[in-house]
């Protein structure tokens, strides 16, 4: 059986607004994502998630799938809008219908449900009244909608995740500008990132507070790639610490020490917003497991001119407070994202995580990658996606034999989706999905994963 054990958790993973469609179906209230869609050049191709992969009227047969693939869990999210079409106020029945289905289908074939409350479809109406994750309103706004999911769903669902990638909000929504609500600037990120961050803690104390009697466990997923030093010289070696720091740092170290790293702190000054002493109280240990999504690695070197031009991949925050500059290895295979595929620094991210951390319980909610998949004969055989899990998994094996307390893992993702600003021109799944006929077919990696599944059972 290797190293993962008889109870680890293994799932696949994927969001509302990336597969569902459904798009105003039954209720439903627009989100951000519906409206940034619309606009001119926006997304690859003018595609939106209007129709996706018509999980709102296919999700009985995918469940179908799932327990083919032999998983025991899967990680959806709740869009928001289709629960609270205004996001906050009246509660939409039909939409809290639809997710009873989904939780009630999944149970009745033995897969745990793990629900992320904020997969990044804000309802419109909430940033247009204070402009979203901006405004210090949002946080209770995001309490009230996360009590009537725990309400609603909490009798059946035992694994939540308040927020999904808040870094990506940070960065890639409000300070790239290349995700909804397509903001542009270098302050907003770390407003947002506050706002998140206390609307997460808030939500977490009214879970625990509110609802103890349902039992469950509650959490928050962050996204970090690995960065690893260029050279051996000490500038380096802490630039690449410094990067990490303000990437997975920005988020944990709050949740985990009650306040952001010291490093930016020091390096950003008054665009940081700072904690109260009450709020660092209910940040400090606000998530019962470390929910983590990995994709690949980049070098990091120390510069203290940073041409923000160099920034290849988009994924490296706000470099410019960082002082690092970041690079690719030239021998190092890319994926269809242009994202190095560097197992081993997978590996290095998790026993980061445990040192600086306290050896917490590690989920990864996410690991995958997309590949230009072509149908040949009805078949699909995506035999990079397959090496990618294999050596990924094996680093995960590796990093727990190491003592690493990982309990998890969650392939990204399912089935082709809507990958956002790409839009459905990057497939992720190891189910293909034929867009225009909306037939689903396992890749050579689904039935990879499948065996692999077996064994790990057997
Ligand atoms: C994650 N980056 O997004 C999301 O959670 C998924 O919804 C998405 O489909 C998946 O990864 C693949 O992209 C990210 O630029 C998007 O660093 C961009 C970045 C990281 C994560």
């Amino acid at each position: 059986m290797g190293k993962f054990g008889k109870d680890f958790v293994w799932g696949t993973a994927t969001s509302a607004y990336q597969i569902e469609g459904g798009y105003l179906e039954n209720g439903k209230g627009p989100s951000i994502w519906d409206s940034f869609c619309t606009i001119p050049g926006k997304i690859k191709n003018g595609d939106t998630g209007n129709v996706a992969c018509d999980h709102f009227h296919r999700f009985k047969d995918d469940i179908k799938l799932l327990k083919e693939l032999g998983v025991n869990s899967y990680r959806l999210s709740i869009s928001w809008s289709r629960i609270m079409p205004e996001g906050k106020g009246a509660v939409n029945e039909e939409g809290v219908r639809f997710y009873n289905e989904i939780i009630d289908e999944l149970i009745k074939n033995d897969i745990t449900p793990w629900v992320t409350l904020y997969h990044w479809d804000l309802p419109l109406a909430l940033q247009l009244e204070d402009d979203g994750w901006l405004g210090e309103s949002i946080i209770d706004y995001f309490v009230e909608y996360a009590d009537v999911c725990f309400n609603r769903f909490g009798d059946r669902v035992k694994h939540w995740i308040t927020l999904n990638e808040p870094w990506v909000v940070a960065i890639l929504s409000h300070g790239h500008g290349v995700f909804a609500p397509g903001r542009v600037s270098e302050v907003e990120p770390y407003q947002v990132a506050h706002n998140l961050l206390l609307a997460h803690a808030k939500t977490v104390n009214h879970y625990k507070s509110r609802y103890s009697s349902q039992d469950g466990k509650i959490g928050i997923t962050n996204n970090c790639d690995w960065r690893e030093s260029l050279t051996n010289s000490q500038a380096d070696i802490e630039a690449a610490q410094r990067a990490l720091e303000f990437f997975l740092g920005w988020f944990a170290d709050p949740v985990y020490f009650g306040d952001y790293p010291e490093v930016m702190k020091e390096r950003i000054g008054d665009k940081l917003p700072r904690f109260s002493e009450k709020e660092k109280e209910l940040l400090k240990g606000s998530s019962d497991f470390f929910g983590l999504n990995h994709y690949t690695t980049m070098n990091a070197a120390h510069t203290d001119s940073v041409d923000e031009n160099e920034d290849v991949h988009g994924n490296g925050g706000i470099s410019k407070d960082q002082g690092v500059s970041l690079s690719v290895k030239k021998d190092w295979k890319l994926t269809k994202m242009n994202w190095a595929v560097v197992p081993w620094g997978c590996k290095k991210l998790l026993k980061w995580i445990a040192d600086r951390y306290d050896n917490p319980e590690i989920y990864i909610t996410e690991n995958g990658c997309a590949y230009d998949d072509e149908v040949v004969d009805g078949q699909i055989n995506d035999s990079e996606r397959v090496e990618y899990f294999r050596t990924y998994l094996a680093a995960c094996e590796e990093a727990i034999s190491e003592g690493v307390n990982l309990k998890g893992y969650f392939a990204w993702s399912f089935l082709d989706n809507f990958e956002w600003n790409s839009g459905y021109s990057k497939r992720f799944g190891i189910y293909y999905v034929d867009f225009e006929t909306l037939e689903r077919i396992p890749k050579a990696s689904a039935k990879w994963f499948k065996k692999f599944l077996a064994e790990q059972s057997s």
